[in-house]
């Protein structure tokens, strides 16, 4: 008979979250994902945050270039405020029980379940039966990523709600078939005003690293004359800012820009309104380029001044890794117990 599934709250509190060096870091990545993190890094919970690089290569990274991703994304982390003493940071690949722990959630998640990820559909698109397993499995890999650290709390964006509820099936399921209470069921925290920042030339689609237009988004390695000019020139409509938030329902564009002035002066969309309520895009554009600049300026110069020396980088992520590896090991170690297989060269 299975025991009953156990709450996070049965389990140390220890977050995890993870962003892929698939190309450099944007504002949406910042917002939604790295902001926050450094937050939850102060608040004092145990903290560990991966450069997620085998994800990463579910479609195709040159070599060299995501080696240089890798080490820009670690940079940009530092220079954000992860701080390697008091977070874990490290990249994937250098802890091998995220892969092998994968393998075994392979077999623990449905193939209806996998099927209904909108991720994988919208990143194969009309290309599926051309694009790798690997895209198909990523959402097992990244369960695997969460709960080989047992964590209870992972800070994402909006867009990796769907993979959280996956991971928690999977820790169910896990848990169910084998009559333990021994992975947690993960909650996701989605929160703040940019869990999902848009496009700045399609308020309809998410900003990412991958769109082919750069005029998209704001990257972490843009100087302040292209932030600015890419705010400038973003996509508006003809009408001032209205009166109140509602205003914004049918504005994607108008909402996306005011959710980002939002997220960056850490104030809720309706206290920018009532700053802004009536304005024109001529005054409310320079003002959100301002702020921008303002404050995504420090973290690129300080990640160039990173970049300068990739051995202490790597030396980190190395540092990193020990760490990581230090948790997750045992972890895996007893999942392979739990399931039957044979381990005694290990013992
Ligand atoms: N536009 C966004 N708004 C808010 N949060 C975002 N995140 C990504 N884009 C936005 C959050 O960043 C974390 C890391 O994401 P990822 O790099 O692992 O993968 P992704 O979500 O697929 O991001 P991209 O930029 O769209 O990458 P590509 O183009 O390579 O697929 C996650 O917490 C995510 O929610």
């Amino acid at each position: 008979m299975a025991e009953p599934v156990q709450t996070p709250q049965a389990f140390a509190p220890r977050i995890f979250s993870g962003i892929q060096p698939s190309g450099g870091l944007t504002l949406g990545n910042y917002l939604g994902a790295l902001k926050r993190f450094v937050q939850k890094q102060d608040e004092g919970i145990e903290t560990v945050y991966c450069l997620v690089d085998m994800h990463a290569i579910t479609v195709w990274q040159d070599p060299a270039r995501l080696r240089q991703q890798t080490r820009e994304a670690a940079a940009g982390f530092i220079a954000a405020g992860i701080d390697p003493a008091r977070s874990i940071l490290f990249n994937q690949s250098q802890v091998s029980a995220h892969v092998e722990l994968a393998w075994i959630f392979n077999t623990v998640a449905r193939m209806g379940w996998m099927s209904r990820m909108t991720q994988f559909k919208d990143k194969a698109g009309k290309n599926s039966e051309n694009v790798s397993l690997g895209l198909f499995a990523y959402p097992a890999l990244m369960a695997a990523d969460i709960l080989a650290y047992k964590a209870t709390h992972v800070p994402v964006g909006e867009d990796q709600k769907q993979h959280i509820e996956l991971t928690r099936d999977i820790a169910a399921k896990f848990n169910n078939d084998y009559g333990v209470n021994f992975f947690p069921i993960t909650e996701p925290v989605i929160e703040g005003a940019a869990t999902r920042v848009m496009s700045l030339r399609d308020g309809t689609k998410k900003m990412s690293k991958s769109d082919p237009s750069d005029q998209s988004r704001i990257n972490l390695t843009d100087d302040a004359d292209t932030i600015s000019k890419k705010i400038r020139k973003a996509k508006t409509d003809p009408e001032p800012l209205p009166e109140t938030v509602d205003g914004l329902a049918d504005r994607p564009d108008a909402r996306n820009l005011v959710n980002i002035y939002a997220a960056l002066a850490d104030m809720t969309p309706a206290q920018v309104i009532a700053e802004y309520a009536g304005a024109q895009f001529g005054t409310f554009k320079p003002a959100l380029a301002d702020l921008a600049v303002a404050k995504m300026s420090p973290i690129t110069t300080e990640m160039t001044r990173l970049m300068q020396d990739e051995a202490e980088i790597d030396r980190i992520l190395a540092k990193g890794a020990e760490r990581a590896d230090a948790i997750a090991r045992p972890i895996v170690d007893e999942v392979y117990d739990i399931i039957g297989m044979i381990r005694s060269r290990y013992r």
